[in-house]
């Protein structure tokens, strides 16, 4: 607590509507290609499972993102400016911010998740380790319009988004929401984001079916949320984990399949699956750099510097937006 009293984290709670998960999903399930929202991997479990997969050999996005933001920290310091406004999507546990902040050295630090306990957590430890920075931690739910709630001209403003998140837009999705980011950041802001690179399928696929089997759990876990939360009940010993790259879509699609005819009970409703039909759990877009590039063009940002590791896995994007 004392931590806290010295350096306060000022809270805005822009409270983000709960997503309706029994309206969600039931709409999803009743699509003729059955679907379920990434989103909702994220329970306890689905977090703990998702924190193990980022710890997997086959799993290159976490620790290749963090050695290119580690070898050139210095570098996107000089390319976001000193004293910035840094704005963080989807901050989670602020681990790979850590990283930079040495480099980075940003007046105000901004957090924002939807995640209101983890968020304030995360937010709490970051300022007591940074004694001088400003934590301004904002709850609210970034793939939504939101304003930042601070009236703050004098800092250069940049934004900050790890770990390819932005993969689990559709295109046309992902550049709505680059459009959006660019309306908070105004002219000239900086986006720093991390893009996973096309590669070879082999890599791409063992990475989404790791030995362990920790990802099928992370899919299948979403049918024992929805079997706790909306009163369901799947088995999950009839469905199984499919994950494979589409080529022509240039993305990762995650599935369930089920394996065998059966009926399920969901939230008071029958659904009914085909053997070997799918529910379509996740995409997860994979781009070439001049790829990505383009799409921040259409999204109004010029491209400054991209940064990758020497395998080309994986890259880290700066750009400027033209306002
Ligand atoms: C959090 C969306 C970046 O797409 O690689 C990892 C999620 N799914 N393994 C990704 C995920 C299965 C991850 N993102």
């Amino acid at each position: 607590m004392e931590a806290s009293v010295r350096n306060p984290v000022h809270f805005h709670d822009l409270h983000p509507a709960p997503a309706d998960m029994r309206a969600e999903v039931l709409a999803g399930l009743a699509l003729p290609q059955k679907r379920i929202a990434p989103k909702f991997f994220y329970d306890a479990e689905g977090s703990r499972l998702f924190d193990a997969i980022c710890e997997l050999p086959e799993y290159y996005p976490t620790r290749t993102e963090i050695g290119i933001l580690r070898r050139h920290g210095a570098e996107m310091a000089s390319r976001l400016g000193r004293e910035a406004l840094l704005v963080e999507l989807g901050s989670g546990s602020s681990l790979k911010i850590r990283v930079l902040l040495e480099a980075l050295r940003p007046a105000v630090y901004m957090p924002v998740d939807i995640s209101r306990e983890h968020l304030l957590q995360s937010a709490e430890a970051l300022a007591a380790a940074f004694p001088a920075l400003q934590v301004h931690a904002v709850c609210a739910d970034y793939s939504a319009p939101f304003s930042l709630p601070v009236d703050d001209h004098e800092h250069p403003r940049a934004a900050f988004f790890p770990g390819s998140s932005v993969g689990n837009f559709e295109p046309a999705d992902a550049e709505r929401f680059l459009r959006r980011v660019g309306e908070l950041l105004g002219p000239d802001g900086r986006l720093l984001i991390g893009v996973d690179l096309v590669k070879d399928p082999a890599l791409l696929e063992a990475a989404y079916n790791d030995a362990d089997g920790v990802t099928a759990a992370f899919n299948l876990n979403l049918l024992s949320r929805i079997n706790r939360e909306l009163g369901a009940d799947f088995q999950r010993d009839a469905f199984r984990h499919h994950a494979f790259f589409n080529r022509e879509l240039s993305r990762i699609e995650m599935h369930l399949v089920s394996t065998r005819p059966q009926r399920v009970r969901v939230a008071g409703q029958d659904i009914d699956f085909r053997a070997g039909e799918r529910i379509h759990t996740e995409c997860s877009y994979k781009y070439s750099i001049d790829g990505f590039q383009s799409l921040g063009r259409r999204a109004g940002f010029e491209p400054d510097r991209v940064w990758t590791d020497e395998d080309s896995l994986f890259s880290v994007h700066c750009l400027t937006c033209s306002g």
